[in-house]
Order: structure tokens, then C-alpha cells, then sequence
């Protein structure tokens, strides 16, 4: 038998290279198929499986979006240890932190193990969120604001009426929030990546200033008490941008140097309405776990943080409404 082939330089963070120039760039998913009446993958009540991570911003998003369209019949899911090393995210058959899960469909140990066993050759990173295929035994999608789209839409004709109305992507709306997360995904979602990962002074200030610049733009258009960032309805664009400003205190000022400001003290109305999210609305609060949050930040990373130090604060981790 021959030697397995080495993929640590995809799954090991710390092997992670920068640009020359000492920027983070990410890479573009690479499974990008959609749910639909007619293709490979139809909507079928429980034939799709979803392995999130709760550190993890983008794959929290689909965990959000999945809830707040009444799908947890239809999507199972699977949470992995946030203590990624090496080989990647592990699940708990080899890692056991609480709240993690081991694989119920092949007991596989890490998450490359689902991606290898689909693509043997694949040359990206085993990221989640990963949306499955029981049926197929394959890869839908690991892109999120994809994975999102698809869970927005693709059911609605077996959904109650309750959950198929949910509409995060409505047609009126749709010109507004493309415009924002043309901006919002860059500088703020991404944007703290830049700043974490740089590796030169010159990429890492770039970046911060590009953060706190587009901070400021959605403070500016959450004052006077708004609810929403795009009209007066719950869209993506609030899914997409809250799982970010929910991490931003307790990890990216610290671990990711993203430290101008801080959004309890610095941003009232971001804060306003992260709290109101996250306090109001069960979609938000159950699928944060600061605990996977933190400890995978400051644990996983470890040519930013060696020690592996979690740090206490802030405390509270969210303050009451
Ligand atoms: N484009 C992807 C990005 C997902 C992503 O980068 N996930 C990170 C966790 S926050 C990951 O799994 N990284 C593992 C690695 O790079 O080794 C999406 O939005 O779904």
C-alpha cells in the first residue's frame, strides 16, 4: 500500500502562506452546486447533512438561516471541535470538547476526510460550512452566502406557510443588499482576516483602517434606532454582517488586532442592534456558542497566539439588552 499523500499544507493554518506582500487572500470555495426541482440534488425532507463549525463566522450563518426557515427537519447538522490543528477540524471522536459532535453519517475523524473521500486530488482547504448529499454521498456546496441562498428558497414548497413566507433575499430588495455586501464582505467579514493574517505592518494597517472605515459606514446607517440594515425587514444582509460583530469583542479586537475601537463602546447603534438580535431573536442566541468561539480563535492560530492562551474578557461576553 502506498503512503497516504501528504494534504497538511491545505489542513495546517499554521503552513498557511501569505502574499509577497504579506496580505491574507482567501480562496474561493470550490463546490458550488445549487438545491433544485430537476437537477442532481432536489429538496427531500432529511437527505442533506450540514457540518458547521459554532467558531466559525460563515458557517454560522447557514446555521442561522437554516433556523430562522424552519429547516432542521430537512438539514441535519453535525458540529465540529473548535480546536483545529493540523489535520484540520476535528470532530469529537478525536477531539471530545463540549457541545462538539462525532460524525453520524461515516464516523470520520476530521473534515478532510468528507472532502478526500468526494475529490481525492482536491487542492483547496477543508473549510466549513460543508452542505452534503446522505443520498449521493457527496459535496453540495461549501460556500455560505451560496448554502444560504439555497436554504432562503429551495424548500419553500414543503415548508409550512410560516417558514416558506421567510423571505431574506426578497426581489425588492435584492439591488440594496447586493450593493452592501459588495462592500460589507471585503471590508468588514473578510476584512478582519486581512488584518489577523497579515504578516507585514503595511497589509495589517491597510486592512484595519479599510475596517473601521466600513464600521463606521453601517453605524452611520444604523442611527435613529433602526432595526434592520436594509429596509425594515430581517434580511441576509443582517445574517451576513451580524455573525462578524458578534466575535468582534470578545475575538477580532484582541486576537485579529482589530483595536481602534470596540463595538460596545465605540458603535451604539451596531450594538444596539447586534443585542437586539441576539437577545430577541432564538435564530441568533442558540446558534452562538462563545465557548467554540473563542477557544478556536485563540487555540487554533498558533503563529498569532503560541501560547494558546483564551483570554478572559470581555465580561460580560454580551452585555443585556
Ligand atoms: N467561502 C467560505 C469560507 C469558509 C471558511 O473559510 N471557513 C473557515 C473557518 S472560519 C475554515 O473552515 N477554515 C479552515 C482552513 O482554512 O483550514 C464560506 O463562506 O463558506
Amino acid at each position: 500500500m502506498s503512503a497516504p499523500t501528504d494534504v497538511s499544507h491545505q489542513s495546517d493554518i499554521a503552513k498557511m502562506k501569505t502574499e509577497a506582500d504579506g496580505s491574507f487572500k482567501r480562496l474561493d470555495a470550490s463546490f458550488r452546486n445549487f438545491i433544485q426541482k430537476g437537477g442532481q440534488f432536489e429538496a427531500e425532507r432529511d437527505r442533506y447533512h450540514l457540518y458547521v463549525s459554532y467558531a466559525c463566522p460563515w458557517a454560522t450563518r447557514t446555521l442561522i438561516v437554516r433556523k430562522l426557515k424552519g429547516l432542521e427537519d430537512f438539514v441535519s447538522v453535525s458540529v465540529v471541535s473548535p480546536r483545529m490543528g493540523t489535520n484540520g477540524w476535528p470532530f469529537a471522536s478525536v477531539d471530545p470538547f463540549p457541545g462538539a459532535d462525532i460524525d453520524p453519517l461515516y464516523n470520520s475523524q476530521h473534515i478532510k476526510d468528507l472532502y478526500l473521500s468526494v475529490a481525492p486530488n482536491y487542492s483547496g482547504r477543508f473549510t466549513v460550512p460543508v452542505l452534503w448529499d446522505k443520498k449521493d454521498k457527496t459535496i453540495v456546496n461549501n460556500e455560505s452566502s451560496e448554502i444560504i441562498r439555497i436554504f432562503n428558497t429551495a424548500f419553500n414548497h414543503l415548508l409550512p406557510k410560516e417558514y416558506a413566507e421567510v423571505d431574506l433575499y426578497p426581489d425588492s430588495l435584492k439591488a440594496k443588499i447586493d450593493e452592501l455586501n459588495e462592500w460589507i464582505y471585503p471590508n468588514i467579514n473578510n476584512g478582519v482576516y486581512r488584518a489577523g493574517f497579515a504578516t507585514s505592518q503595511e497589509a495589517y494597517s491597510a486592512a484595519v483602517k479599510q475596517v473601521f472605515e466600513a464600521l463606521d459606514k453601517v453605524e452611520a446607517i444604523l442611527a435613529g434606532d433602526k432595526k434592520y440594515i436594509v429596509g425594515d425587514q430581517l434580511t441576509e444582509c443582517d445574517v451576513r454582517l451580524w455573525v462578524t460583530i458578534i466575535r468582534f469583542d470578545p475575538v477580532y479586537v484582541g486576537h485579529f488586532k482589530c483595536n481602534i475601537r470596540d463595538i460596545r463602546n465605540g458603535y451604539p447603534s451596531i450594538h444596539k442592534w447586534m443585542k437586539d438580535l441576539y437577545w430577541n431573536d432564538p435564530a441568533f442566541k442558540d446558534c452562538t456558542n462563545f465557548d467554540h468561539i473563542k477557544t478556536h480563535y485563540y487555540w487554533s492560530h498558533p503563529s498569532i497566539n503560541p501560547t494558546r492562551i483564551v483570554p478572559v474578557g470581555p465580561v460580560p461576553v454580551i452585555e443585556p439588552l
